[in-house]
Parts: structure tokens; sequence; C-alpha cells
């Protein structure tokens, strides 16, 4: 019957369509899109790594088991299966196997990779930098200090004695090494394309690491809905060479701002920063992240204004206007 083999042919072809618009979506964006999965330091690489490994063993899984489906209703279907139906039947050990034996199989070796995971971007001491380090006989580490903000982030260097507010600027092939506080909520400190999350605390104090491999300018943000500013509660990462960053350090340590707690309080206090403006400090009060972190525990907080939550559109306008005001 050649209207029935149109058909069917015709279905075949509509089946695939969703393939096809897949691969048009893939290819399309292949160069922006997909930035959150291309990794440009050690760590983010081992996550990458691990995610890919993870998702090739689940598909092990799910593909034959698709398959299988597909080919369990043709051979058993109605009128015209290959397969037929066996009253009597109960049990078979062929089935028994594959249905324990191959989940057993799959949870051991994915248990054996999430351990090695783990261990390997261990927050506290990431075995892959160690290995790293050892290798290649990497320079001293650079230390930062992320203090989280309503909706800033702060990042005190306090072997070079300075400070920005939203600009982390780091250099290559240097193991950084964060302690992170919050001096307000919880937030997630996330550069995708340099290290996975991990949640900052008010009054807490945790540790994070990266090392860049390659120059570049990597978008970092907060991971947690912390409030109104929170969809501006981004910071730009840029990894230059080690000549960059101390000619970096160098400019910035002429910046006419200092940071002592007086200054720190005035820069916590609850702001939208809608247009990432970037503030540089020459000059840090010696352990201001140790001070802030005792000052949260002891009750200090940063109250946000009803006008920044319950009118938020009218704060913008008018902020927006008073921006408009300065540039004149
Ligand atoms: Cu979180």
């Amino acid at each position: 019957m050649p209207t029935n083999r149109l058909r069917s042919r015709v279905w075949r072809v509509l089946s695939l369509a969703p393939l096809w618009l897949l691969a048009g979506c893939v290819k399309q964006h292949a160069g922006d899109d997909f930035w959150m999965l291309d990794p440009k330091g050690i760590i983010s690489a081992t996550q990458d790594h691990y995610l890919t490994l993870d998702v090739l063993v689940m598909l092990l899984i799910i593909v034959p088991t698709g398959i299988f489906i597909v080919w369990a209703m043709r051979h058993y279907r109605k009128d015209g299966g290959r397969g037929h139906y066996d009253g009597r039947w109960d049990h078979s050990n062929v089935l028994e196997a594959i249905v324990w034996g191959i989940p057993i199989v799959t949870v051991g070796i994915l248990s054996y990779y999430s351990v090695k995971a783990i261990y390997a971007v261990n927050p506290y001491h990431p075995t892959v930098i160690a290995r790293a380090e050892r290798a290649t006989h990497a320079r001293d580490p650079l230390d930062v200090d992320v203090i989280s903000t309503d909706w800033q982030w702060v990042f005190v260097y306090p072997k070079q004695h300075i400070a920005t507010v939203d600009r982390l600027v780091i250099p290559t092939g240097v193991p950084v090494r964060f302690r992170l506080t919050s001096a307000t909520v919880v937030n997630d400190f996330y550069i995708p394309q340099l290290v996975g999350m991990i949640d900052v605390m008010p009054g807490m104090r945790v540790r994070q690491s990266l090392v860049a491999s390659s120059t570049g300018t990597y978008e970092g943000f907060s991971a947690d809905y912390s409030g109104a500013g929170f969809s501006w509660m981004d910071f730009e990462t840029r990894a230059v060479s080690p000549q960059a960053f101390g000619a970096w350090v160098a400019k910035v340590q002429t910046a006419p701002a200092h940071l002592t707690y007086a200054t720190f309080r005035t820069v916590a206090r609850p702001t939208i920063n809608v247009h990432g403006r970037v503030a540089y400090f020459s000059q840090v009060q010696p352990g201001l992240f140790r001070h802030v972190v005792a000052e949260t525990m002891a009750g200090k907080t940063y109250p946000t204004p009803m006008a920044m939550t319950e009118n938020m559109t009218g704060y913008l306008r008018r902020q927006a206007r008073r921006d408009a005001h300065n540039r004149d």
C-alpha cells in the first residue's frame, strides 16, 4: 500500500525533526551561550570533567532503556508483533541480572568518581591545585578576602593592602585562596568558568580556591537570591598575566580612598549597583575581615530601607534620575 508507506516515511522524518532543531541550537549558540560550560581554570575544568562523566554514565542507562522500551513495544504489539504472550511466565534470571546488576554497577562507578571529585575540588584542600603546584613549582598563592554585602562584593587583598568593590583581578597560573564571609545574608560566590558555587554566610568563614589557566574576563555573581539588588550583584573577574597583575596592584595602591571599618560600613549599606560601578581602595585597615565576622556575630546589621524593597521601581527610577543629574 503506497499511501501507508508514504505516511510512515513522513512520520519518520517528523520524528527526527526535534533532533535537527536541537542541533541548530547548539550550532547557533556555540560561541556565547555555553560559556558556563567553558572552563578556564583548574578547578572548573575538573568540575566540568566529572560533570561530563556523570552525564555519560547516566546516558549509558537512559539510552539502552529507551531503545529497549521501543523494541519491546514493537516486539509485543497487538498485531504483527513477533513476541508471544506466555501466561505462565514468572521469572527470568537474565532479566534479574540486568535490572539489578546494571544499577549496582552504575552506582558503584558513580560513587567511585564522586569521591574522587570531592577530594579533587575540596574547597579547603583541592588536590588538583596541590598536584599542579608540585608539578610546576608554582609561586606563592594569592590571598583574597571576600565580603558580600547587600548587594555588592568587597574584595580585600591583605598582603597588597588594597581592596575593590565588584571587581576581582587575579594573576593566571597562580593559586588564589579565598576567605569568604557575608556582612548581611547568605549569598553564593560563583564564577562558573573558574570555580563552582560556595555559600557565603554571615558571621561565618568559608574557603575556596582556584587557578585561572588563561587570561580573560569572566563573569562572577551571587547564585543565592538575596533580595532586591540581587540581579545586579555581579562582579567582573579579570584573569591577567602575573606582570599585568603587579602593575594593576601598583595602580590601585595609588587610589585616594582608604578602606577603614568606618568606610566599610558605608560601603556595606544596601546599594543596588545597577551600573556595576567599581571602587578601589589603596589602604585597608588590618584585620578588616575578622572584624566584619566578629561584628556580624555580635549582631551588626545593615537594614534595607523600605523604598528599596516595597517600591523598587520607584527607587530605581529615582536612582536613574540621580545618575542622569550626576552625568551633566
Ligand atoms: Cu547556596
